[in-house]
């Protein structure tokens, strides 16, 4: 029995006029949803009150029991004690849990997302609980190493507080609204400083601009559904309750940027109103961590420890890939090989959709258009010719009683159920089961359907769609089913659509009996997780897995792209704001469909979606049936802008792969918000049309149908024009800067104080890694510039992992007395000497204005002469800066 009444000396007569007046509200809103409820300044709950508190002697955590003050009826009856519980985990990384005290609820499983266990929690309740003595209205949990302070308010309803100390700044507070636990509704507000603060994250959705703009009518939904991108602010394909917040400060550093993550899985609706950020959550348990920052790589790198690092990507991927919804048979693909060879553009891999199977059943071939031997033929030539071949697999599993498939996944029993049998859904081979990836067994199954496909055709990538689940019918809601239908409607497809639209229902049974209620949003990180350890056991090599439907930690196992966008304009634009989140969300691999998916592109618009596209991290052109067809070299215009375009791109790939690196080791991601570079530069953290590679390389692309010229941001410094070192810019503060842009051309300009190793085009990324190095030298004010490269074989499991097939070459600018000097510091040499790669031309650029270099002699550190055969070559750029290019070098990359 609980203790109700040694908790309820407060209640005044003031409350039962509330309940009175909040059941009348009620009962007079019809059908009422969250976002009606909103409007009303009616809480949905009374909160809790601490009962007691106790504070590890480590210092490093605390606990407290809550207890309900007052009861409210709508969402469902209040759970009556909670356990409150708050870690700092490490330095940077505080974590507060709130649960049932009384009764197990649903969490994330451990094997599927590891984390801390919690500290140890008393199940039942001190026989006599203590309250807070009256002199205390407060308690708090302060690691002596961390920036970051827990405050317990214990005046009635209870609230908390997490302020950074360096600067005072409270970075979280649920005062005052009362905090809500109830069975099938969760809710948990905090207030923000609205000047001070921009948000980032809280996805999967397609939006105008990167910064979230506050919108208290607009939820940001999470609840994955097969809803396409073209569609603005609704919940689509992944889940990742994650956000940034970047504050700007006057105190140093100027920006004091910090993560927050909600570890949950169920349904849930965000509201960001600029002054508050409201969760409302249809189950689970809270389980918050903050992450220090301060600076935004900080963010990452220690979202990334707990989430884990985002996996190495092997290095074809970065190469060009053309797919398209429609091939029509292997000859036609053949073609499309063909078209891009006579044009002379780079194609790496080529793609096919669910054209190939035979009647959409995954692991078979379409014995006419697409039949083995020539489907074999096919990916032999490819190979041969150092392409690459990716073909999509659908979850959902074909009911044929003569299908290999279906009959080893029935013997093996892997399907989802409901009602004690598998639950029976409908997509492209019509009725299907859906392999239950939270069943051990499904790994075993699925992993051993994708070696007996590759024994026979020998494809380098999966591509996983329509796993949200995506279903072709909404089943029947079980009668009375809270699960089917929870007392909150989350705001489902923007219309609160019930949770069971077009997906398997809640009420369905995972293993170990977990509902999909609560398991839904895991379904695409399952599969992705095990389609990846299939993928290094049947090969042995790196995975390339492309997933629509992602979830937190996703980036462990997958890629994504941003799903079916449209062949518009705005989603052009869009594609960067999709682009810098999965960033954030640890999914650096990511790109959109170049071109677009749904409607008919144009050839301008085409033109200009490769100039953007060629930057994406992962660069796919693909389109839907029925479209026009959007292959690059179509248009002349188009083809010319590709080679333009995917020329810079293969001449940066080791860059592109040394940020996958940077990714692997740090969560940092590969295209960036310009404002990780320019935290001091509070104009960067609007900015939605251009974006970073790195820290070095900035694109500024034309977004706009008929432009020929673009605003673009120039943060303070010297920038030069990747495509002509002879273009530079000098701002000395961030300011717009209209630039010509041309159909023909895109701006990418790199920042002085970098040192960028390229290499040389060719049209495939093989053909490139043979080619020299050259070194790009962006000669900066100060003198200074660095950079890195990281070298390994680009499809080893690992990356830089302890067998050290690796080399990494860090390289370092100077100028010392009227010297320039590079350096570079060699880790492992041994793997870049295997490869005899060399360095055979260095490009200085942007050295001080008005003065040639009076001679020449080149050098290395310990003197030797290296004259030689160099050639040495100098000119001045637009603003007078001297470029000096050395060629003819055959320096040894893996020496230092
Ligand atoms: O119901 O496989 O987002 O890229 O071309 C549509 C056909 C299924 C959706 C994917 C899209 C793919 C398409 N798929």
């Amino acid at each position: 029995m609980k203790k109700k009444n040694n908790h309820q000396q407060n209640h005044t007569p003031l409350f039962f006029f509330f309940f009175f007046f909040f059941c009348i509200l009620v009962c007079y809103l019809p059908r009422s949803n969250g976002r009606s409820e909103e409007k009303d300044a009616v809480p949905v709950g009374h909160g809790y009150r601490i009962r007691s508190v106790s504070i590890d002697p480590s210092g490093k955590s605390l606990t407290a029991y809550l207890g309900l003050i007052n009861s409210s009826s709508i969402f469902g009856p209040d759970i009556q004690n909670l356990n409150f519980i708050a870690s700092f985990e490490t330095k940077d990384r505080l974590r507060i849990q709130i649960t049932d005290s009384d009764h197990r609820r649903w969490e994330i499983p451990q094997d599927i997302i590891p984390r801390q266990t919690r500290s140890p929690v008393h199940r039942s309740l001190p026989e006599t609980p203590s309250s807070p003595p009256h002199s205390t209205t407060s308690y708090f949990l302060s690691d002596p190493n961390s920036d970051l302070i827990l405050t317990l308010h214990t005046t009635a309803p209870f609230t908390f507080s997490i302020t950074r100390k360096s600067t005072n700044d409270t970075i979280f507070d649920t005062a005052p609204t009362p905090f809500v636990f109830k069975n099938q509704y969760i809710e948990l507000s905090s207030s923000l400083p609205k000047t001070k603060s921009s948000l980032y994250g809280l996805g999967e959705h397609t939006k105008r601009s990167f910064k979230l703009v506050p919108d208290d009518t607009r939820t940001l939904t999470m609840w994955n559904a097969d809803i396409g991108s073209a569609n603005l602010d609704v919940n689509l394909y992944g889940s990742h309750p994650f956000y940034m917040d970047a504050r700007s400060s006057s105190s140093s550093p100027a920006i004091q940027s910090h993560g927050v993550l909600l570890l949950n899985s169920n349904g849930m609706d965000v509201i960001y109103s600029g002054d508050r950020i409201t969760y409302k959550v249809i189950g689970g348990v809270i389980d918050l961590y903050f992450f220090a920052g301060p600076s935004p790589e900080l963010v990452m790198e220690q979202y990334t420890e707990l989430i884990g690092r985002p996996t190495p990507m092997p290095y074809w991927s970065f190469g060009f890939h053309q797919c398209r919804y429609g091939y029509k048979n292997v000859a036609d693909l053949e073609g499309v090989v063909a078209g891009y060879a006579k044009a002379g553009i780079p194609l790496e891999v080529m793609w096919t959709d669910i054209d190939y199977m035979d009647g959409y059943k995954d692991f078979t071939l379409d014995p006419i258009n697409f039949p083995l031997d020539k489907m074999q033929k096919f990916v032999d030539t490819l190979h041969q010719y150092g392409q690459k071949y990716v073909l999509i697999l659908d979850p959902g599993i074909s009911v044929n009683k003569t299908y290999g498939t279906y009959i080893r996944g029935m013997q093996a029993d892997v399907f989802i159920k409901r009602d004690g049998v598998p639950y029976l859904g409908q997509v492209w081979p019509g009725l299907v089961y859906f392999p239950d990836f939270l069943n051990p067994v499904s790994e075993v199954f699925w992993g051993d359907e994708i070696k007996r496909f590759q024994d026979i055709l020998p494809f380098d990538g999966l591509w996983l769609d329509m796993n949200e689940i995506s279903n072709f019918i909404t089943s029947p809601p079980t009668p009375n089913s809270t699960l089917d239908d929870p007392p909150y409607k989350i705001n489902n497809a923007g219309v609160s659509r019930p949770i069971n639209n077009s997906t398997v229902p809640a009420t369905s049974l995972h293993w170990g009996n977990i509902t999909e209620y609560n398991a839904h949003n895991l379904y695409g990180l399952l599969e992705s997780k095990s389609t990846n350890a299939a993928l290094i056991n049947v090969t042995g090599k790196r995975p390339f897995i492309l997933a629509r439907s992602t979830f937190i930690t996703s980036g462990k196992y997958t890629a994504h792209w941003t799903g079916d966008n449209a062949a518009t304009w705005n989603d052009l634009a869009y594609s960067i704001p999709g682009i810098l989140n999965f960033g954030i969300f640890g999914i650096p691999m990511v790109g959109a469909d170049i071109c677009g998916f749904s409607r008919n592109t144009t050839e301008e618009l085409c033109g200009r979606w490769i100039q953007l596209g060629a930057f994406y991290p992962f660069a796919r052109d693909h389109s839907a049936k029925y479209t026009i067809r959007q292959e690059l070299y179509l248009w002349d215009s188009v083809a010319a802008i590709a080679r333009k375009v995917l020329g810079l791109r293969y001449r940066l790939l080791p860059y592109f792969y040394t940020l996958m690196y940077e990714a692997h080791q740090r969560g940092t991601p590969i295209a960036r918000p310009l404002f990780f570079s320019f935290p001091q530069d509070t104009n960067t953290y609007e900015i939605s049309t251009q974006f970073l590679i790195g820290k070095a390389v900035m694109v500024s692309p034309v977004l706009k149908s008929g432009a020929v010229s673009v605003d673009a941001y120039f943060p303070a410094g010297n920038w030069f024009d990747l495509f002509n070192y002879s273009h530079s810019l000098s701002v000395e503060s961030g300011k717009y800067i209209k630039l010509d842009a041309p159909l023909d051309h895109i701006n990418v300009h790199v920042r002085e104080g970098n040192i960028l190793a390229m290499q040389g085009e060719a049209m495939t990324t093989q053909a490139a890694r043979k080619t020299a190095f050259q070194l790009l030298v962006v000669v900066s004010n100060s003198g200074n510039s660095s950079g890195e490269v990281f070298l390994d074989d680009g499809e080893e499991v690992e990356m830089g992992g302890a067998d050290g097939k690796w080399s990494l070459v860090r390289f370092y600018g100077g100028i010392i007395g009227n010297k320039v000097s590079v350096k570079s510091q060699v880790v492992n040499g041994g793997f870049a000497l295997s490869q005899n790669w060399i360095i055979d031309k260095v490009i200085f650029i942007g050295l001080k204005k008005g003065k040639r270099l009076k001679r020449y002699e080149l050098e290395t550190i310990n003197g030797t002469n290296l004259n030689g055969n160099s050639v040495i070559k100098e000119s001045f750029d637009s603003l007078g800066f001297l470029i000096v290019e050395v060629s003819k070098l055959s320096l040894l990359i893996g020496k230092e």
